[in-house]
């Protein structure tokens, strides 16, 4: 990876990598882009930054052809919970914007991480252990462009040898940029609301069990795998990973340790409710464990821990 682009730089994940992939790389090969316009003092500031829609192919072309990139991790996207508001742009994006991306690593050579997700199983998936090959069949149209997305990246490898990897990620945990309108996005809101006001009310069941990683395992896993030796890996599509699964009252508990006049309350929302309940409890990550060693550092008791004392920082509580 000698020159690298990011689309939806500004996101939860990206606004992370993007700093991660230039302490890693250097500042001027990692060129960040986003739909949105990079506001002073956020993330871009010590590298470059290009405005691109992925919808608009020329924009994609004229920066991988300035910067000659030849590695895109490609995060433009419309989450679950705002996908479902409105299916029409979340298909567009999410589909029109990864084959904009692929025909043009296709031209230039470029290799190409995408993240899947825990999104792309659905209800009739095995929900404990959920297997790296299993029944796919996603009911929000999020899932849908997840499982679309990840048999264009197997077709535009066997077909076109483009170097495509991707990870089904599990919802993700940070505390830099607040999650984009997704369906875990409980998991991120509840330390924002226990340390400033010590409640929250969830919007999901108390025993509503979820894949979750908090964001370095997240960052790890894609660098790892864009490193990991080609000929090792038997899956092209999207790996499976993860780090930890609980439940909205598990992560309560675990917080109250911390704050132990924390109040949990529940308000449940009928469509993300239905969203979570199509997805698995738990994935199955032996073949990203066994092709290019994933192997997660954080579980929910030292996300947790750090979790609070990072944020405690941002929001100046002593
Ligand atoms: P996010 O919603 O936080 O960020 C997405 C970014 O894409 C935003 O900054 C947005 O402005 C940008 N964007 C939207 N439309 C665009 C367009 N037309 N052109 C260019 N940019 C556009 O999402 P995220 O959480 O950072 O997710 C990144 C990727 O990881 C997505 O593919 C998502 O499906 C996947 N993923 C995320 C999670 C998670 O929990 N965050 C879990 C599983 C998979
Ligand atoms: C969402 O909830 O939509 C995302 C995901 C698990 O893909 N966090």
């Amino acid at each position: 990876m000698k020159k690298i682009l990011i689309t939806g730089a500004l996101g939860q994940i990206g606004s992370e990598l993007t700093t991660f992939l230039r302490k890693r790389y250097g500042d001027k090969k990692v060129i960040a882009s986003d739909i949105k316009p990079k506001l002073e003092g956020t993330i871009g500031q010590e590298g470059p930054f290009e405005h691109i829609d992925c919808l608009n192919a020329p924009e994609i072309y004229s920066a991988v052809k300035k910067y000659k990139i030849d590695t895109v991790f490609h995060l433009a996207a419309i989450l679950s919970a705002s996908g479902e508001k409105n299916p029409q742009l979340a298909w567009k994006v999410n589909i029109n914007g990864l084959y904009n991306v692929l025909e043009i690593a296709r031209e230039y050579q470029c290799a190409v991480f995408t993240p899947s997700s825990i999104a792309a199983f659905g209800p009739s998936t095995p929900k404990d252990s959920t297997p790296q090959e299993t029944i796919q069949r996603p009911t929000t149209i999020y899932g849908l462009t997840k499982v679309t997305g990840e048999l264009l990246c197997d077709y535009y490898y066997f077909k076109y040898k483009v170097d495509t990897r991707g990870v089904r990620f599990p919802g993700i945990i940070s505390y830099l940029t607040l999650p984009g309108g997704g369906t875990t996005d409980y998991a991120v809101e509840i330390f924002y609301q226990a340390l400033k006001y010590k409640k929250y009310t969830c919007f999901l069941d108390k025993n509503t069990s979820l894949d979750m990683m908090y964001i370095p395992d997240a960052l790890k896993a894609a660098v790892n795998l864009m490193e990991a030796d080609s000929s090792k890996l038997k899956h092209r599509n999207a790996y499976n990973i993860t780090a930890e699964s609980f439940t909205p009252a598990e992560l309560a508990q675990e917080i109250k340790k911390y704050i132990p006049d924390f109040e949990m309350k529940y308000d449940i929302d009928p469509m993300r409710q239905a969203i979570a309940d199509s997805w698995p409890n738990q994935l199955d990550d032996r073949a990203a464990r066994e092709d290019w060693g994933w192997s997660p550092d954080y579980n929910l008791k030292a996300m947790t821990k750090d979790m609070i004392e990072k944020l405690k920082i941002k929001l100046r509580i002593a």
